[in-house]
This record gives C-alpha cells, structure tokens and sequence, in this order.
C-alpha cells in the first residue's frame, strides 16, 4: 500500500482524500498557501506544509514546491485532486521523473486526451462515435467551409487545446463561417496560447452525460454506469445526478457508452480513475467529446448509488494492486442528486462573495452526504474558486431525492456570506425539473422563464415562507418523462 499521500490540493476535495486515507490508515499530508493556514483540509490532515502565496500561481500551480514538500515528508505519492495540477501532464511526469507516485494516469495518457483533436483520433481508432468532423486542425477557413457542406449546418469551431466552453462558436450559415473562425482562432490563442481549431457538426438540444471508469495497472477496466450533467450554467455544473433521466430505462444504451468509454480509455493506455464525457441526442445517438484524466467533483453521486469508494479505488490503483471489481459486480441502486453550494451572490449574477461563515447549521439524517471544506468562523477566501460544500442525497427515486433534497436545503443555514442554497430551493420545486426532460439548454430556459414571471416582492417573501416541499406538485403528477420510448441503437 501507499506509505504516506501528500494532497496537491485544498477544500472539500482535500478534505474527501483526507477521509479515505484516515479510513485506510494511510497518514496524510496537506499543503496550504498563506491564506489557507486555518483551512480545514489543514486541520483534519497529519502533517500539513505551507507553500507559498494565496495566488494559485504561487502555491497550488507550483510543482517545485509540491514536490519539495513531499521529499520534506517523506510522502511516496501524490494525490492532485482536481483543478489545479490535476491535469498538467508535465506534472504527473515529473512525479514520474522523481519517483514520485501520481495517483492518476499516467502522463502519456493525460498528454494524449489533453489536446481535443488526439482524443477525437484516439476515439475514432477506438471505434467510439465521435461528433462529424476532423481529426486534424484547420489550416483556414476554406478548409472548414468544405467540411460543413460535408456533415451540414449547424457547425462548432473549437479549440484543440480548449476547455470550458472558451474559443467555441456555434455557426449556423456558411456566410458567418469566416468570421467565426477568426474569432475562435484568436480567442483560443488569448486562452491557450494556441491558435488551432477544428470543427464538428453541432449537435442540437443535447444531453451532457458522462461515464465513470476505473482501470488497474494489470489490463482490467470497468464502467461505473452515468451521471447526468446537463444542468450548466456557462459550462459550470450545477446539479449532477446519477442515474440519467435519459438513460435510466435504458441499460443497453448504458452498456454500450460504457464499452465506448472503456475501449477510448484502453487506447490512450488508461489507469486509475477517469471520465468519458458525452453529448447523447434525442435519438439516443451518442457522440465522445473528451475524457476528464481525474476524479470528478461529482463522484460521490456515482459512488451513492454504485456504493464503492472511488477515492479508495483511486489510492489501490495507484499502489499497484489489482481492480478486484468485475463489469458484473458493479449494479446501480436508486437515485443520487448533488448540489454545489458555492459562496456566491445568486440574485446578483453568481458573483462570487467571499468572507467570514459567522454561524453554520447543516443538514443531516437518512441518505444525505455533506463533502464540507468549511466550518463556523473560516473565512472564505476570494483567490480560489467559492465551492464551499457539495450537499449529496441518496434516495430510492428521483422523486424521493428530489424531496431529501430540498428537505437538505431547509434544514442548511449558512450565515455570513451570500450563498446559492434558495437558487436550489427555487430549481427543485419547479415542475420541469422534476420532469426531468433536461438538457444543456435546460438552466438558461429556466432563468428566462422566471423572469418573465415578474414575481412581486411580496410574492417572493410569500413564497419562501411556504417550504418549497409544499410548492411542489402532487406526487401523482410525477414520473420520469423521456421523449424517446424506443431507441434506434447503433
Ligand atoms: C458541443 C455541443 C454541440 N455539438 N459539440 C461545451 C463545452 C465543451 N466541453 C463542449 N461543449 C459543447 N460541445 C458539438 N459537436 C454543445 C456543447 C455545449 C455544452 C456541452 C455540455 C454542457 C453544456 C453545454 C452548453 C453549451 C454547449
């Protein structure tokens, strides 16, 4: 087993590490920069070592000092967490390089999946779908304007280095064709200082839905079933959900996405734990846009109702040990929703609002799991980003987590600081979302939608003293709505 974890990160997702090590009783190492001295990851870890500034650039981006901290320890492995060094390849190969363990894959593969258009040529050898398009970036616009005649309007430009949504853009008419690569181009040179784009056919109203997979060091791999992400906010996850709405009465579908994610993961030589993230549309057809090389933010939802430790999986796969987990011994049990409570302004544009947690009052009972980085009297900082606690329910249905959920969110009380928790009162209660026809459109819709309601102050005052359980509807109204009833598998 691992001697001793030193984690490359901070908040909740040290804290989640943190956890399995003190369950496998491997002692823990956290770093922290200036502003994060009293942070809880540093509290709850055994040994912990300042690395610098508050500025990222200055402490969490900084591979020298990470690696000099772990030498200074004695820790023989690295957890990165995600965000921050999680997925720079240079980093996991100077882990390499050092003798260090990097619990991920391993850097050959990161690099591999890293650029956009070596993943879309490592998934079409593969053989999983991809979106129409090439493998190749373009060298102008000409070039693009041939492949949209090819696959049709509507059209994506994307970075091949690109991620979040930047140096994208839709194109919808061959004449706005040129001026759309130019913007791409250039606003992928000011992201990532590399200008490529390439284009595939844009795929209309679809889902967002991932697939979880774990793999050994010895040729095993498995799938660990779905999540559901199509609830974004300017490509921010919002809710995440397991199993899909979408896919939930559909295990042959979800068989075949977790073939096509196992068999791109063993092409780029996978290991340790990854996701494949795919865009399904409304016929079921589903198209691979990348792979995540790193535990997820919203793992637990698959751990909650697969109920297998990732995290754990994650630090034996690392120590060489072998995925004793078979395909056939991973079954799906009711239903798992996760909210990102954030330090953030909802009624003022999600604007980050940093600053003291004066009193904390949190939620508890049958099927709720709390992944904290806080406690009462932290003062959250404004250098990093305002995830404070994931607030994950477990429950039978959809329904019945649905209502865990919002009984979660009344019990939480979160003073000092602005917070999203009564977005998520709003959200839940809504009949579309309970529906369940989601979409990555699905949040923008929903924004325009209340605001056209135009509710009064008073209206609004009225409305959060009645529980949001209470303003849902009757519970007979209420099943799972798919568009599709039968599936054209490829
Ligand atoms: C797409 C797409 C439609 N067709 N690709 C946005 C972020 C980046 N990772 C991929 N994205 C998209 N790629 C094709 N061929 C639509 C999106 C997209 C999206 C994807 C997932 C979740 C939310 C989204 C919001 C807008 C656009």
């Amino acid at each position: 087993m691992l001697r001793k974890v030193l984690i490359a990160n901070r908040g909740e997702i040290a804290v989640r590490v943190i956890r399995a090590l003190r369950e496998m009783n491997i002692p823990s190492v956290a770093v922290f920069s200036d502003v994060d001295r009293h942070a809880l990851h540093v509290r709850m870890a055994d040994e912990a070592v300042g690395i610098g500034g508050a500025a990222s650039a200055d402490s969490y981006l900084r591979m020298d000092k990470i690696i000099d901290a772990a030498r200074k320890v004695g820790a023989d492995s690295i957890h990165p967490g995600y965000g921050f060094l999680s997925e720079n390849a240079a980093f996991a190969a100077l882990c390499e390089k050092e003798g260090l363990i990097f619990i991920g894959p391993p850097s050959s593969a990161i690099e591999q999946l890293g650029s956009k258009t070596s993943a879309r040529q490592l998934a079409k050898r593969a053989g999983t779908p991809i979106p129409p398009g090439t493998e190749e970036a373009l060298n102008n616009a000409n070039e693009a304007k041939a492949i949209a005649r090819e696959v049709g309007y509507p059209v994506i430009l994307k970075a091949a280095s690109g991620g979040g949504g930047k140096g994208m853009r839709r194109v919808e008419r061959e004449e706005d064709l040129e001026a759309a690569f130019r913007d791409a181009s250039s606003e992928a040179e000011r992201s990532f200082r590399d200008s490529a784009v390439y284009i595939e056919k844009f795929i209309v109203r679809p889902r967002h839905i991932e697939i979880q997979i774990l793999g050994d060091h010895h040729g095993n791999m498995i799938y660990l079933g779905e999540r559901e992400c199509s609830i974004q906010r300017r490509h921010q996850k919002v809710v995440e959900e397991a199993p899909s709405p979408f896919i939930v009465n559909h295990p042959e579908l979800r068989a075949k996405m977790g073939e096509a994610a196992v068999a791109a993961a063993k092409e780029a030589g996978y290991t340790n734990a990854g996701t494949c993230e795919f865009l399904v549309d409304i016929h079921g057809n589903f198209y691979f846009l990348e792979m995540n090389t790193r535990l997820q933010v919203e793992h637990p939802v698959t751990e909650s109702i697969t109920s297998i430790d990732l995290v754990k999986w994650q630090l034996r796969i690392a120590a060489g040990e072998k995925l004793t987990l078979k395909q056939e011994d991973i079954s799906i049990r009711g239903w798992s929703m996760e909210c990102r409570l954030y330090a953030e302004d909802a009624d003022n544009g999600f604007l980050p609002s940093p600053g003291e947690i004066t009193s904390l009052s949190l939620p508890g009972g049958p099927g709720v799991r709390l992944d904290s980085g806080v406690y009462p009297g932290w003062k959250v900082p404004l250098e990093y980003d305002p995830l404070l606690i994931k607030l994950v329910a477990w429950a039978e249905t959809r329904e019945d987590v649905v209502h865990r959920l919002i009984r979660a969110l009344e019990e939480t009380h979160i003073g000092g600081i602005r917070t999203n928790v009564e977005f998520f009162l709003d959200l839940l209660a809504d009949t579309e979302f309970l529906a369940a026809d989601l979409h990555t459109g699905f949040l923008d819709e929903w924004f325009t939608r209340r605001k056209k309601h135009e509710f009064t102050p008073a209206e609004i005052e009225a409305a959060k003293r009645v529980s949001a359980l209470a303003r849902r509807p009757k519970p007979q109204q209420v099943h799972v709505k798919s568009k599709w009833k039968e599936l054209p598998l490829r």
